[in-house]
């Protein structure tokens, strides 16, 4: 038999195309890293989501396996399985073998799959070392198996179904490690990608198994949501800890131009905003069009209310948007049969018509809320009055010339010792806790790419001031100066002096509340620094022991009791505890902080900005009770903020 006859055009096409995904799997999936590793489970979660929207489909289970594959099932229609006439194979498996083959099998209305990255089952498969399928549909239960995207053999109908099982798809993925940095799935971030697909898909139950860890009586531990009132109750769980102005969500939903639009909010008391905006359950982190519509007819509502009922007579002007924002939590959600996504990381919705669509429904609905509940409308506009007459004072005073030489001033903080390098690629800066550490730390440093700059104990709590009182504060105006970038609106990270921004902080308590302090602030005012990837906290060991010449760190007590027992014989000639960095001297500071050679680093992001946001409300907001929930559920972690 030939070669040609063996393997047709379509097979050729197939195991090229899957080539060209384990040959550049970024291109795909955004990265190889753990947040890489995470999008291969979204993007079969979201080919579930698809059925859901369909209407087909209402339960989705997915399994964190005790092998570290992962299995996702749900009752949707199951992948078709009938010969595909192009292909001559079967329908399964040409959706799990050739590049975007999904979408081309139904016109769906709102699809998710092909949003984001969008790319398909057959990408999952590509960069998994073994997939299987399990599909029930037509009456059989079907079976297909594959390796690094290819099939093992042919699809199989191992037995018909019974009368009363449901159809379905299970896929079992083991991801490839010749491809990923990291397998190990985490929990956390699964939990709150699937909470959140569940609160923009009211009506769908996800549940979420970890059978890696067990609960007392021997069951995997496991999570499950479902919120009938959608992104109602999204709001009130971001809302939690935070003190609501108004006891009801306002929420409407309209369809426009087959556009769905969805809003719910509510305002509260705080002084951080929690607006948070979705285009087919993507994330639009960089906002876009149904952001902006939102943001003028909230703007020009508020604005219509106080202006009709004499409301502003105490600031002689209009509401500014962000004075109306102060608080509000919001979440959009919009569903578009073709969305289009810009920006860097191609999270910005772009389609124009959806800016009009959303403003006008808002303008509406808004208004409309506003004329039936006068109190709540005024309780509105008396706190954005409250916002704008704090901005019209910081801006008129002092503060004007306080803020412009913060933000703008050439001369640099004098408690920073800067590197020698002006190229940000290279450049470090370190922030240390305190002047002892930050004195050993300048000495310990290389002066060619690494900056110091020593920090006085406890920042301000941001979460609590506003933006007059923030810059009041000099640890926060040198932190500015440094970075060299700007603050808040004004942040521009185009002009980050170091793109490693390191907290030195000591590994004790007092280290972990200053790390969390800092973070707020980055958070809140500095956020591209945390989303570009540039802030880091140094990870230095807590004991070093020493045996016949050969040092060794250890980063935990199991490792120091590990290394006495199986380096040095159970018997080390020292072992040494570093209380903090400011107890090092130079050289051991460089040798485990500060080297880059030998240093640990922990790099932090963002990658949810929702459960960042209310991470940050309840860890530095007043209500104290969630605070202590929230530290005990998730200590220790909760001092490394997986956010
Ligand atoms: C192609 C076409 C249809 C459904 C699916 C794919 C499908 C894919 C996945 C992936 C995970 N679960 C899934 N469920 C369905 C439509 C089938 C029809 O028209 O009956």
């Amino acid at each position: 038999m030939s070669q040609e006859s063996e393997y047709g055009a379509g097979q050729i096409q197939v195991l090229e195309g899957l080539e060209a995904v384990r040959k550049r799997p970024a291109m795909y999936i955004g990265s190889t890293d753990s947040r890489g590793l995470h999008h291969l489970v979204y993007e079969v979660v979201d080919n579930s989501i698809d059925e859901a929207l369909a209407g087909h489909c209402d339960e989705i289970t997915v399994s964190i396996n005790e092998d570290d594959s992962i299995s996702v099932a749900d009752d949707g229609r199951g992948i078709p399985v009938d010969t595909h006439e192009e292909y001559d194979r079967p329908a399964l498996e040409v959706i799990l073998t050739v590049l975007h083959a999904g979408g081309k099998f139904d016109n769906k209305s709102y699809q998710v799959s092909g949003g984001l990255h969008g790319v398909g089952v057959s990408v999952v498969n590509a960069l998994s070392s073994r997939l299987e399928t399990t599909v029930k549909r037509d009456g059989g239960v079907y079976e297909h198996a594959f390796e690094i995207g290819e099939p093992i053999g042919d699809m199989e109908r191992v037995r018909d179904m019974e009368p009363d099982e449901e159809t379905g798809t299970e896929i079992q993925f083991w991801p490839d490690d010749d491809i990923f940095e990291t397998t190990d799935m985490s929990f956390s971030t699964l939990s709150n990608r699937l909470r959140e697909l569940a609160f923009l898909n009211s009506g769908v139950r996800i549940t979420l198994r970890d059978e890696r860890e067990r609960t007392e009586d021997g069951e995997a531990v496991a999570e499950t949501y479902e919120y009938e009132g959608g992104i109602r109750e999204f709001v009130e769980y971001l809302n939690e800890t935070r003190s609501a102005m108004h006891e009801d969500i306002i929420y409407f939903e309209d369809e426009d131009q087959n556009v769905r639009v969805e809003v719910a909010m509510q305002a509260t008391q705080e002084l951080q905003g929690s607006i948070h905006a979705f285009a087919n359950n993507i994330n639009t982190r960089e906002g876009g069009t149904h952001l902006t519509g939102f943001k003028t007819a909230l703007t020009r509502v508020v604005n219509d209310y106080g202006n009709e009922n004499n409301l502003l007579s105490d600031i002689e002007e209009n509401l500014k948007g962000e004075d109306i924002r102060e608080g509000l939590t919001a979440v959009v959600s919009v569903k578009h049969p073709d969305p289009q996504f810009e920006g860097q990381t191609k999270t910005k919705l772009g389609n124009s018509e959806v800016r009009g669509i959303v403003e006008g429904a808002m303008h509406d609905c808004l208004g409309t809320y506003f004329e039936e509940h006068p109190d709540t409308a005024q309780a509105i506009v008396m706190k954005a009055v409250e916002a704008a007459k704090a901005r019209k004072a910081a801006q008129k005073a002092e503060e004007l010339t306080r803020r412009k030489s913060a933000l703008e001033s050439t001369s640099l903080p004098g408690k920073l010792a800067d590197c020698q390098t002006k190229d940000p690629e290279e450049a470090e800066l370190f922030i240390a806790e305190g002047d002892s550490a930050g004195g050993s730390a300048k000495q310990a440093r290389n002066p060619e790419f690494q900056a110091v700059l020593p920090i006085k104990g406890k920042i301000l709590n941001v979460e609590k001031h506003r933006l007059d009182r923030i810059l009041e504060n000099d640890e926060i105006r040198n932190m500015i100066t440094g970075i060299g970038a700007g603050i808040g609106d004004e942040f521009d990270v185009e002009d980050v002096r170091y793109k490693k921004i390191i907290m030195a902080t000591d590994a004790d308590v007092d280290g972990a509340h200053i790390r969390t302090l800092m973070l707020t602030f980055f958070y809140r005012h500095m956020r591209p620094l945390l989303e570009g990837g540039y802030v880091y906290a140094t990870q230095p060991p807590l004991y070093r022991i020493r045996y016949r010449g050969e040092t060794y760190d250890a980063m935990t007590d199991a490792e120091r009791d590990e290394i006495v027992e199986e380096k040095c014989d159970g018997n080390p000639s020292q072992v040494q505890r570093f209380k903090g960095l400011g107890e090092m001297n130079p050289e051991q500071l460089w040798e485990t902080t500060m080297n880059p050679e030998n240093r640990i680093l922990k790099q932090i992001t963002v990658e949810d900005a929702a459960a960042a946001d209310k991470m940050f409300s309840v860890l530095m907001g007043d209500a104290v009770e969630p605070r202590k929930q929230f530290i005990k559920e998730n200590a220790p972690e909760a001092e490394w903020i997986d956010i």
